[in-house]
């Protein structure tokens, strides 16, 4: 917890400082971008925390890039090894590689459904990446870059193997929880290392493990720092706050060597002869992932576009511009341990920009793969067929990049509903239907133009500029918020200049009013390309154009006069209350079953003699009234005929059964029960009642009907 308080309060600082800097950056002095985003994991399906931490941004700022006639490559794959891979195949009972094919191809599609324009969707499991990652640590190796150190680590002598960190179970030192990782307690938080813990077990067998010695290879960080010092924090201070924060955080607690290889079965073989069982850290071979994605893409034949170059331009061609989108838990690895493996290498570029996110919550909470807190990508596609603009535009709206930000279904509801029907929607289709109703589809005369229409081209003008210099500078949003202004602007005009009212006495002016509204539909096509690629598409097959670049942005005169529409169509469509009640009611059950697996069978008592047994007298006796006890939520207040007498009982189980529904039942009395007064009742006894895991009651009741009084013993 200090060490994350020191953080945010010194990114508080650095957002004050920085807030001027950070924008300066500019895009014309590079020849070529290199865009890469996280790899994910292949364990899991995609989420929303994913897209508006990284895919989103990166595909807009791709797209814009493109679209502006740049030299860009974007690139994605999955990240294919690490020990969450391993400990969910063990889980599955299946073979790693059988989880890392199931999530690339589920990762992949949901990708491309989305619209996220990579060039290249590559994986680490591939061949050309284990070349690609054994020959980038074989350089380093054979410049004596790394220092090897043997030191003493867990081994599990039942399995014959050394353990991970998240193979070790244990008892945390700080809050107690038996069921603590070796590298982390997920009761409290607090980030430990295996050999903190209190009787440590071994996940695989279950065995005590033993300290035994190992060698590995370290990337001696330290020897780096004074590089990244002045690389990061003098030559750097445009990046974004959050990032130049952890990084000057980071630095300012004193680097340290990193192992860069794990004793481990699933993953890319050191390339040394004395390495048996030894792979390299994911963390090593995975950012070298985006390079042999890059191979991949040249070697399965690149398109047009790239065909000039090879992949050694994007990554050391001094000209290219590398750029890595990716969440906020992965800066120190792409701004410090990434970028000092470049540097030890000696012949790539190094990044310029890392544009890291903050978190996305859901509905309040932190979202979660292992508690099913999430919205998965490939379920939205599933249930939200065609509506990939609404998703993508919520997200970036509303995209954490300052700061943790929250999706709701609410949310997404109401931007939806506000912004992309009523502002963006409603203008295009007014456009759209009147231009068929007046002139079937053809676009009119533009005439004499009046100050009203100047204004609105002189304002139109503004616009490219304006949103590509947010995109350029990573904000997202800013540029967002910019597009949907235009078509606010579309909107007032038209309510202005109200054609629909002087059609019939002035119809000339109203094909003015319309051709530059139609205009205006063209440029909300270029510049929403990025944001809402479908919808934009959509656009321009309804103004029957071919898509435009970037450049013919901020024109009016995009559409001759006489050109031929098509027929209008809706882009976007309101989104009534039941279908986000539904998603709620989704997350709600989660919850329950989340709350429902949290609890276990309680442990046994103490044991006690046949003695103390006997001296309970529980007998069989009949529920003769039941009512509930006043201003009390819980209590009911029974008669029971117990074969003996006629008595009161107050029983706590209000929450569960309705008084006219229980009475008549026969059921378990601990009849020697000191009285007790509860709310001002006399109860003489105690029913006898199952609790269920989720606290749920119900009577123990004889198996047949038996005489009230009857003893159980
Ligand atoms: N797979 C971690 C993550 O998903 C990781 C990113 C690798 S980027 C080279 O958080
Ligand atoms: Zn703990």
């Amino acid at each position: 917890m200090p060490f994350r308080f020191s953080v945010f309060s010194f990114q508080l600082i650095c957002s004050l400082m920085l807030l001027n800097c950070y924008h300066l950056t500019m895009a014309s002095e590079f020849k070529r971008y290199t865009v890469t985003s996280a790899l994910p994991y292949a364990n899991g399906p995609v989420h929303i925390g994913h897209l508006a931490g990284v895919y989103v941004p990166a595909d807009i700022y791709v797209r814009y890039l493109r679209s502006s006639g740049k030299d860009v490559l974007f690139i994605g794959g999955s990240d294919e090894h690490g020990v969450p891979i391993t400990i969910r195949a063990k889980k599955e009972g299946v073979t790693p590689q059988q989880i890392v094919d199931k999530y690339h191809e589920l990762i992949k599609k949901s990708f491309h459904d989305l619209g996220i324009s990579f060039d290249i969707y590559s994986r680490t499991s591939s061949k050309i990446h284990a070349e690609t990652s054994s020959a980038f640590f074989k350089t380093l190796y054979d410049k004596k870059a790394f220092i090897e150190k043997t030191s003493e680590q867990y081994f599990d002598p039942t399995a014959n193997q050394f353990l991970a960190d998240r193979y070790i179970v244990g008892t945390c030192p700080h809050c107690g929880n038996e069921n603590a990782y070796g590298d982390q307690c997920e009761n409290c938080g607090s980030t430990l290392s295996p050999s903190e813990l209190k009787n440590p077990k071994s996940m695989l067998s279950g065995a005590q493990p033993i300290l035994k010695d190992t060698k590995h290879w370290y990337l001696p960080l330290d020897q780096y720092e004074s590089w990244l010092r002045q690389w990061i924090l003098e030559d750097h201070k445009e990046w974004k706050p959050n990032v130049y924060g952890q990084c000057k955080s980071w630095i300012d607690q004193g680097l340290q060597p990193r192992a860069v290889t794990r004793d481990l079965d699933w993953g890319v073989p050191v390339p040394l002869p004395d390495a048996e069982g030894k792979v390299l850290y994911v963390w090593f071979d995975a950012p070298i992932g985006y390079i042999s994605a890059t191979r991949d893409y040249f070697a399965q034949g690149a398109s047009a576009n790239h065909a000039m170059n090879t992949w050694e331009t994007y990554w050391k061609d001094k000209d290219s511009k590398l750029v890595h989108f990716i969440g906020k838990d992965n800066i120190v690895f792409h701004c410090i341990i990434f970028p000092a493996m470049l540097k030890a290498e000696g012949s790539y570029i190094l990044p310029d920009q890392v544009p890291a996110n903050e978190f996305m919550n859901l509905e309040g909470n932190k979202i979660s793969t292992s508690r099913n807190w999430a919205v998965w990508l490939h379920e939205y596609l599933e249930e939200f067929p065609g509506k990939q603009d609404v998703l993508r535009y919520v997200l970036c709206a509303n995209a954490p990049e300052t700061k943790d930000n929250d999706f709701t279904w609410k949310d997404f509801q109401n931007r939806n509903n506000n912004e992309l029907v009523a502002i963006l929607g409603n203008f295009v289709n007014r456009a759209a239907v009147l231009t068929q109703k007046y002139y079937e589809g053809i676009v009119p005369a533009l005439n004499n133009l009046t100050a009203q229409d100047q204004e609105l081209i002189e304002k139109l003008k503004t616009y490219p500029a304006e949103i590509a210099k947010s995109i350029e500078a990573y904000r997202f949003r800013e540029a967002l918020t910019i597009y949907i202004d235009l078509a606010r602007t579309g909107n007032k005009y038209l309510a202005d200049s109200e054609p629909w009212k002087i059609q019939a006495t002035d119809p000339e002016r109203v094909k003015t009013i319309l051709n530059l509204s139609l205009q205006l539909t063209a440029n909300l096509a270029i510049l929403g390309e990025p944001f809402i690629p479908f919808s934009s598409k959509k656009l321009f097959d309804m103004l029957n154009l071919a898509p435009l670049t970037w450049d013919h942005a901020g024109s009016y005169n995009l559409l001759k006069e006489g050109h031929l529409l098509n027929k209008p169509e809706l882009l976007f469509e309101k989104l009534e209350d039941e279908v986000i009640t539904k998603q709620v009611q989704k997350l709600e059950d989660t919850k329950k079953e989340n709350e429902y697996a949290s609890l276990t069978v309680k442990p046994p008592k103490e044991a006690v003699q046949f003695d103390d047994f006997t001296k309970m007298d529980i007998r069989v006796a009949t529920i003769l009234t039941a009512e509930k006890v006043a201003k009390t939520k819980k209590l009911l207040k029974l008669t029971l005929d117990t074969g003996l007498d006629q008595r009161t009982v107050v029983s706590g189980i209000a929450e569960y059964f309705e008084p006219e529904n229980i009475i008549g039942k026969q059921v378990c009395l601990l009849a020697n029960l000191a009285p007790r007064d509860i709310k001002g009742i006399e109860s003489q006894g105690m029913i006898l009642m199952a609790e269920d895991k989720d606290g749920k009651l119900s009577f123990v009741s004889p198996g047949t009907a038996v005489s009230n009084g009857s003893q159980i013993s």
